[in-house]
Parts: structure tokens; sequence; C-alpha cells
């Protein structure tokens, strides 16, 4: 059978329409897409049945992207803000001279660090982001940031620090498969077809969430802890699989070291005392225990929920251990090793020793020496009070920061107060408002983009998403970049003529060309997988050695030990506080039709969920008064916000939950960005005191 989803990829034209296949480029799942055109324009919009790793499916946003691209408020042209506060469009020639020319003045006036540029999630991945962090090599700024600042680097950090990579969950072939923190139904769909698979052949399922999701209620263990005391449960399960002699004991013996001080670390760390700390009963700890231990292969899948708190960072260290002491790394079934392919680098490296530090570098050096990049939480401590030095000018792509980054309160005075602000994207957002030059985006329909996945959904491959709408109005990021590098005078660094050349440079060096890849829908699928490949060369970590003991993390002065401790704010730590803010807020799960703070504006998608809503246990919800639907306040020591109540049994009673995103309720103007991880700067986003009112009707009497 002719299948046109395994032919090369190419446009299949008839007379009117043609067809095009592509990835998606919205979320890491990469979803195979079809797409129709009659006359220039998206008609339809399917899955490609016989891709690799989507099959077939796309999520409600995938299939939205026809109003994504041709929506009716789409930035267009380059705008700038007049001194009566209003937009004006400007040709792209003058919106490149003002910004070099402002960039030049501030870095003559203050140094090149007082310029700042932060690429957000929408870079994540993204073939762009090494060129802008190129840019800012030869601009002479240690701030470049990215949405690494909030997302995946502490976990990837945690994970590095026991066994030297961030091992992949083969969910696939497990018999025992860990949801910490994550829920790909809502975050990454098609990870659900390996998930799935694996459970029809048997494997054990657990979940650990606060909120008991749809996943949660068919896993064989729900564990609906406290949020925030992650680490606590993983070092009461590390107290069971020890004291009870279920780990790996010729693993531990041979492949690692500090074991002894990791079974007398956890000696404190009881059932008993884990369950009045995480809330779970002793008994769920033992036994989840046991059939995580007992189970091989097993495997863990460590969410964005892990990291978002003020002790994430050895939260996720004390679940990377359980991984460990079962000998669950490097085989099929378990944590998989899986680097992904490397492309040309970007990265100068005789730029790399920057005489000024990078904002947070200092706070955070570990943090730096892992990433390369400024700490985008603490920007604010350097516009509004000049520390650890002032920071001038902003260019932000990809990102919306009002609504996303924590304590927005503070993050709009700043953004508003600063002497020069660019924000690149595709709409008007409430970030774009604030700023001085406003660029418009190309979406990834409107560009080649390189995808290079390194396993985490099947194979790892290298893949060329093509191309398939185009505005020529519009300018690629890349382009962006590279125009802005010509006109500050580096055009020495960036000596490509168009992308096509830039990518095939990428390439070169794996014997790929862009031509190739255009006739390679799925991509270039590589094995790197690898079985217990440390028996060969150890593990890439200071000893060779997984290890329980982080000597690195000791001479920062840093616990070497998975510690536990609370979050800044909680029931425990401040009492005195949470008498009067009786609530812990989690924020921020993934939901389906939304990506962050995008898509409020897609009428599909706004319909899936039309306004902004707190999840609040009904129990709790009665005796202040809220029925179904009612307006409440939800406040915290930073701000408040007004949304609509949803009345739920299915989240724990302490617990109350808000999406982020919405400019509506912004939930981030509850949130903190004091009490940071003290390693990685994340922000405690999933963990936080506040509380919550009905709002009484004020009538307005005569
Ligand atoms: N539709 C959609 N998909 C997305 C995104 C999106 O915005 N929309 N964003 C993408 C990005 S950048 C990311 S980082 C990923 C994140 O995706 P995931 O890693 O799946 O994380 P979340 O969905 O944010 O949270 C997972 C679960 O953690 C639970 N949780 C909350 N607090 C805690 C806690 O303290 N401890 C534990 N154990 N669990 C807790 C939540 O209730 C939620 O069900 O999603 C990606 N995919
Ligand atoms: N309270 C709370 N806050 C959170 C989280 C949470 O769980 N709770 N999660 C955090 C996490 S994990 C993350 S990753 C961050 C994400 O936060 P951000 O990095 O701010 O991501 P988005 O809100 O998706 O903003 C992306 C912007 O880029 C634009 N855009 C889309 N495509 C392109 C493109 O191709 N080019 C350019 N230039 N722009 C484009 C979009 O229109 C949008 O305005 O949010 C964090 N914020
Ligand atoms: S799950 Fe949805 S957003 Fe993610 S790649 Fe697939 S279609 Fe796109
Ligand atoms: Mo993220």
């Amino acid at each position: 059978m002719n299948n046109i989803d395994n032919q090369e990829r190419q446009i299949l034209e008839t007379e009117a329409n043609h067809i095009v296949l592509t990835n998606c480029g919205i979320c890491n799942a990469n979803c195979g897409m079809k797409i129709s055109f009659a006359n220039g324009h998206i008609v339809k919009v399917e899955g490609q049945a016989a891709h690799p790793v989507s099959k077939g499916y796309l999520c409600p946003k995938g299939k939205a992207i026809r109003e994504l691209v041709e929506a009716p408020d789409r930035l267009k042209r380059p705008l700038r803000k007049t001194v009566d506060g209003q937009w004006q469009e400007i040709s792209w020639n003058e919106a490149f001279e003002l910004i070099a020319e402002e960039l030049k003045t501030i870095k003559a006036s203050y140094g090149a660090e007082a310029v700042a540029v932060h690429v957000g999630q929408a870079g994540v991945g993204k073939e762009f982001t090494p060129y802008v962090e190129r840019f800012c090599q030869v601009f002479g700024t240690p701030n470049f940031s990215t949405a690494g600042s909030q997302c995946h680097q502490s976990r990837a950090m945690a994970n590095t620090f026991t066994y030297g990579v961030f091992p992949k969950p083969d969910y696939e072939n497990s018999s025992c498969i860990v949801l910490w923190g994550y829920n790909p139904p809502e975050s990454c769909p098609p990870l659900m077809n390996d998930i799935n698979k694996a459970r029809r052949q048997g494997a054990k399922l657990i979940v650990i969430d606060p909120r008991r999701t749809s996943l949660a209620s068919k896993a064989d263990f729900h564990l609906q802890l406290r949020p925030g005391t992650d680490g606590a449960l993983a070092l009461g399960m590390l107290h069971v699989i020890i004291k009870e002699e279920l780990y790996d004991q010729a693993f531990v013996d041979n492949w690692t070291s500090g074991f002894g001080k990791l079974a007398a670390h956890i000696e404190e760390y009881t059932p008993e005392r884990v369950e009045k700390i995480t809330k779970v009963p002793a008994s769920r700890i033992e036994e989840t225990a046991r059939l995580y231990a007992r189970t091989s292969p097993a495997c863990i899948a460590q969410g964005n929920a892990l990291e978002l708190h003020s002790n994430g960072f050895q939260a996720a260290r004390a679940v990377s251990m359980l991984q460990a002491v079962t000998g669950n790394l490097d085989i099929t079934g378990g944590a998989v090793f899986a680097p992904p392919l490397k492309l040309t680098p970007l990265r100068l490296r005789n730029h790399d020793e920057n005489p000024k530090q990078a904002i947070g570098q200092k706070q955070f050096p570990l943090f730096y020496k892992y990433t390369h990049q400024a700490q985008a939480n603490i920007y604010t401590e350097a516009i509004l009070a000049g520390k650890p030095y002032p920071l001038k000018g902003m260019i932000i792509t990809g990102s919306n920061p009002v609504l996303t980054w924590p304590n927005a309160g503070k993050v709009k005075r700043a953004l508003a107060s600063i002497d020069f602000l660019v924000v690149v994207d595709n709409f008007m957002t409430e970030t774009a408002k604030l700023a001085d030059i406003v660029i418009p985006a190309s979406t990834f329909l409107e560009r080649d983009e390189l995808w290079n996945w390194s396993g985490e959904l099947g194979e790892s491959r290298l893949v060329l998403a093509p191309r398939v709408a185009t505005d020529e109005g519009l300018m690629t990021n890349w382009k962006f970049w590279i125009e802005l590098a010509g006109r500050m005078g580096y055009g020495d660094y960036f000596p490509w003529a168009t992308e096509e050349a830039a990518l095939n440079d990428r390439v070169k060096p794996l014997g790929f060309t862009l031509e190739g890849l255009r006739h390679k829908p799925d991509g270039i699928i590589y094995s790197v997988r690898t079985e217990k490949k440390y028996e060969r060369t150890g593990f890439k970590t200071p000893s060779g050695k997984v290890e329980f003991y982080s000597d690195e993390l000791k001479s920062h002065g840093y616990d070497p030990l998975p510690i536990y401790q609370e979050p800044d704010e909680s029931p425990v730590s401040v009492p005195g506080l949470f008498s009067e803010y009786p609530f812990i807020l989690t924020s921020g799960a993934r939901t389906l039709g939304y990506f962050h703070s995008r898509y409020r504006n897609l009428t599909s998608l706004r319909k899936i969920a039309p306004e902004p809503l707190v999840e609040i246990h009904e129990d709790k919800a009665r005796a202040l008064g809220i029925t179904d639907g009612d307006t409440v306040i939800v406040e915290s020591t930073r701000g408040r916000i007004e949304l609509k109540a949803k009345l739920s049994a299915e989240i724990h009673p302490d617990v109350i939950f808000i999406p982020h995103g919405w400019d509506e309720a912004n939930v981030n103007l509850l949130t903190d960005n004091e009490s940071l991880d003290p390693i990685t700067g994340f922000p405690p986003y999933r963990s936080l005191l506040v509380r919550v009112s009905k709002k009484t009707e004020q009538k307005s009497g005569f």
C-alpha cells in the first residue's frame, strides 16, 4: 500500500491545493502533522497516521494552528511606542537602527552586562536560541537566560550530580512506572501511547500528585502528598528500601559511593515521620516503596512539579537516588541514557569567560556552571535596585514574563521602569505592552526548524520540520538576530547569508544536509541507547560512580546528601503565617488546551477552558460559604486575584490549585521570587501559603 505519510516529505501538488507534512512545534511531543492548503490558506490539519511517535494524534492545540497562523490579532509590523504611549508602525530598517543604537548607548554608558536577553519557552529546543546566545557573547553580556531559569535545569542538575546525566524513563519496556509530579495526559499526550502499552503488558503505575488527576485515579498507587514534601517522601521510600534490604546490593557495592552515609542519613526518615510531613499514610509509603523496589525494570518520570519549590533541587536528587539504589540505571525499561546528536556548536568558547559575573552567578554558582546562563528570576532586583549592578536594557523573545515569572507585580514594575525593552512575539502580550519596541515573530510553521530529540518519546531523532506557511512581511526568529548582529558590526561572527546555509552548517559534521533531511519526513532515527555502558566507562561524575554523597555540593556549602527542608513558606516553617493564610497553593499544572500564557485568543481553545478557576476542596469551600462558580478572592503576602471557584472532592483538602498564564487572574501575582531554591534559584510556584474568601457583592448605597 502506498501510504503518503511514509513517502518522501514533499508538497503533494494538485491543481488548486497542496498538502504538506511537517511536525507540530508547540510542545516536545513534536506530533506529525499533515496540513492541506487551498488558495494559500490552511483548510485542514490532521495527524500523520504513520508517524512513529504521535501515530495520527494531534491535541487541540495542534488542531488549532490555522487559528494561530491566521489570528486577526497577530503582529505583522515592527511597532514603536511613542512618547504619549501610542503604538506607531515603523519599518524593519528603522527598528533595527533603533535597537542597535540603544544597545550601543547602554553598553557605552553602563557596560555590556547592563543588557539582558531572555529566550522563553517558545525558544526551547528551537534553532534560533543558540544564535541568541552567540549574539550575547559577541555583544559582551553574560546575561543570557532562558526558560531554564524555571524549567527542567534544576531536575537535570540534581540527576547529574548523582549519576552524571539526566536520563529518560523507558516507559514502553517498563514493569513499574512512577509519575512523580508529572501528568502527561495534559502535558505530553502522545507519551500515553507508551505508558498504556506498558500497562497492557502488566506494568504497575504509581502517581505522586496532590491532585487526584484522571490518571491518578487509574493508578495502582496514588500518593496524594502535601505539595513541596516530595523530598521527604523519597527519603521515606529510601528508608524502607534500605532497611528492608530491597536495594540492588551488587550495583550499590560496585557502582556507587557514599551509600553508608546515605543509609545513616535516611535513618530518621521513618515512614511514620514521613507521614507527618507528607500526609501520605505510612503504610502507603511502605507498600509503594516495596512495589517499586521489587518490580524490575522500573522507571521514574520526574515532572516539572518536583523542581518548582524552594527545596526542589534536593527533592529531585532524592528521587534520583531511588533509581540508583534499585539499579534501574541505563537498562531497558529503566532510566535510559540517550544523548542527543551533537550539532556544530555555536557557543564561542573563547568568549566563555566574561569579566563581569552574570546575574545570579554569585548567588547560584552551580546553576551558572551547569547552564552558563543568568538566573532570570532575580533580574527584577537588578532593574529595580541595581543589584548586583543595574540592568538597563532587555530583549525578551518567546516569553511572557508578566504572566509567567514569579512575583509578577514586581516583574511588571521592573519591566515598566527599565530604560529600554524590546519584545519579540506573535502577539501584543501583557509583556509586549510594556516594551519600547515590539517585533513581530514568525510561528514554527513559517520557518524551517530542526528538532534534535534524545529518546524521551521512543527513539532518538533528528527531524527537519519544514516551513509550510509563508508571510513575506514576517521575519523568522533566526533572521532577526542575524540582521541585528549585522547592524551591530558582528557580521564576522554571523556569516551565513541564508537560514538554509546556517542549518546546513549545523548538521554538516553528522554527514547530513538540509536537503537530505527534507526527504525524511520522520527524520533520521538513530539509536544511541546504551545498556549498562557504565560497566565500561563509569559514570560521568567526579568519582566515576553514582554519588549519593557529593563533595562538589559540599565544597559549595550545600548539603552533600539530599536533606529535606520544609518549603520556605509552609504550615510547618511559618505556622504564624499559616494561621492567616491557611491554604497551600499549587499553581500551573498543565491543561491540554493552553501552553503557559498562550492561546487564550484562539476560539476553539478558549471554548475548552473559557476562564481561570481555582480548584478547592468541597468541604473547605462549604466552611467558607463558597459554592461552585462563586467569585472568590485569593491572597498571598505578595498580591491578590479574583476568580471563580471550582469545587472538587479530588484535591487534597489543605491545597488549592490555580492554573497560570491568565491575565484575568494572574496567579503569579501571588507567587514569590525571594524564597528561591538555594542551589538553582528556581521559584516556589507549587508550594506557597494563601487565603481564600468569598467575594461579597458591594451594595452601592445612597
Ligand atoms: N498543554 C500543555 N502542555 C505542556 C505545557 C503547557 O503549558 N500546556 N508546558 C510544557 C512545559 S514547559 C513543561 S515544564 C511541562 C510540565 O509538565 P509536567 O511535568 O507534567 O508538569 P505539570 O503538568 O505542570 O504538573 C504535573 C502534576 O504535578 C502535580 N503537582 C503540583 N504540585 C505538586 C507537588 O508539590 N508535588 C508533586 N509530586 N506533584 C505536584 C500537579 O497537580 C500536576 O498534576 O509541560 C509541557 N507541556
Ligand atoms: N505559577 C506558575 N508559573 C509558571 C509555571 C508554573 O507551573 N506555575 N511554569 C513555568 C514554566 S515550567 C515555564 S517553561 C514558563 C514558560 O513561560 P514563558 O517562557 O513566558 O512561556 P509562554 O507563556 O509560553 O510565552 C511564550 C511567548 O512566546 C510567543 N511565541 C510563540 N512562538 C514564538 C516564536 O516562535 N517566536 C517568538 N519570538 N515568540 C513566540 C507566545 O506568543 C508567547 O507570548 O512558565 C513558568 N511559569
Ligand atoms: S501534543 Fe499537541 S502541542 Fe504537542 S506536539 Fe502534539 S499536537 Fe503539538
Ligand atoms: Mo516548562
